[in-house]
């Protein structure tokens, strides 16, 4: 039975799994032969400090190869970006309006709550989370704090665990900086390093330098030890332990508005709070409860989009085109595919005003909750 069937199911229950049924979503469990591996392996965590040079660029210019063309990149003076950032676990709900804007289907709360964990930029010594702003998003927790950074500079991130719900070990892997094996954050278990499994009330220090090829888009998620009886890797950042990292230079042009939107999924087989597999934006399902962007016509906007977990998406917003980069073909385009740890952004100046959808194309996404509303007014 479809995830959509079975919310069209009279019954206004959450449909138990068929006995002997795989659940679409679940995964061949290979737990024992993989709980075998692990048997042994230590568990490094502690509040160890890493210690790597701070590398300060100067001003300048630098080139690089990229392919057969070379591309300028303007280094700006290095800078010391500091961040405080908790991995919180707290009550979430997927669709607060308890409505599907979509399709017009109805949800309970305890059809659509589950425990999340997030990361949360904070005062220095994890006073207190920091309120939301234009720097970095939110900071409700699903994504995480927008992390920035400019060429030559390095991001030192201060991560503490509080996940006292779950008690798992986490960590913060980036992508995109560049990094030492002891700040990369990714368990591996016949090599295990600092960094990669912080336990609970514990934490740890990383620093990334933001190199010439570092700029553009990129996600950061926890990549700590597998969890549960079946060892799933990547559990915390299905839960919700997942980011955005944006690097510029000073010839990045400026915008009028930032969108960021993070595809990400959730599965009952997993979470079996849930009435369903979930489909989500940002955390949440279906448009009224997935980000309701808005813009005015004439305004230059960047929408920063990516992805995490095991599906495929294709990313798409009505009634606009942007660049594509292909010289050869299609020069503008209307969708990007975005596979797991897959981020990228477009620009483009609006100028089509009106009430827009933007979801995911793959329909069984599309109808999990992956819409949402994009307004433009003159
Ligand atoms: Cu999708």
């Amino acid at each position: 039975m479809s995830k959509f069937e079975q919310r069209l199911s009279p019954s206004d229950t959450p449909t138990p799994p068929m006995p002997g049924v795989v659940p679409s979503g679940a995964k061949e469990s290979t737990g024992v032969s993989r709980r075998k591996m692990l048997k042994g392996a230590a568990v490094v965590g502690g509040s160890v400090v890493a210690v790597s040079a701070i590398t300060l660029a100067s001003n300048g210019t630098i080139n690089a190869a990229v392919g057969n063309t070379t591309q300028t990149f303007v280094a700006s003076p290095g800078k010391l970006r500091e961040y405080w950032i908790q991995a919180d676990s707290f009550n979430h709900n997927l669709v607060p309006t308890g409505h599907d804007g979509l399709m017009g289907m109805h949800f309970d709360p305890h059809e659509c709550s589950y425990w999340a964990i997030g990361y949360r930029a904070y005062t220095p010594g994890w006073g207190k989370p920091l309120a939301g702003n234009n720097d970095i998003g939110a900071n409700t927790g699903i994504p995480g704090p927008i992390l920035r950074g400019s060429v030559g500079d390095t991001i030192r991130v201060h991560f503490r665990n509080n996940d006292t719900h779950y008690n798992y070990a986490h960590s913060m892997h980036p992508h995109g900086v560049f990094y030492t094996p002891d700040n990369d954050g990714g368990w591996f278990a016949a090599d295990p390093r600092p960094g990669a499994a912080i336990k609970v009330h514990q934490s740890y220090t990383y620093e990334w330098q933001v190199h010439e090829n570092s700029m553009g888009t990129w996600v950061y998620h926890d990549h700590s030890l597998p969890v549960g009886k079946d060892m799933t890797m990547e559990r915390g950042a299905e839960l919700g332990l997942f980011g955005f990292i944006v690097l510029t230079d000073t010839s990045t042009p400026k915008v009028d508005r930032e969108f960021f939107t993070f595809l990400h999924d959730l599965y009952q087989a997993d979470v079996p709070t849930l009435s369903q597999d979930y489909d989500c934006f940002n955390g949440a399902s279906y448009p009224g409860n997935t980000p309701t962007y808005s813009a005015r016509v004439g305004e230059k906007i960047r929408w920063h989009v990516g992805a995490l977990g095991k599906e495929f998406h294709v990313f798409h917003v009505h009634g606009h085109r942007w660049a594509s980069g292909n010289q050869a073909g299609n020069r503008f385009t209307d969708t990007i595919l975005l596979g797991p740890s897959t981020a990228t952004s477009f620009d483009f100046v609006e100028d089509n005003p009106g009430k827009w959808l933007y979801h995911c194309h793959v329909t069984d996404h599309m109808m999990g909750g992956m819409a949402g509303i994009y307004n433009v007014t003159r």
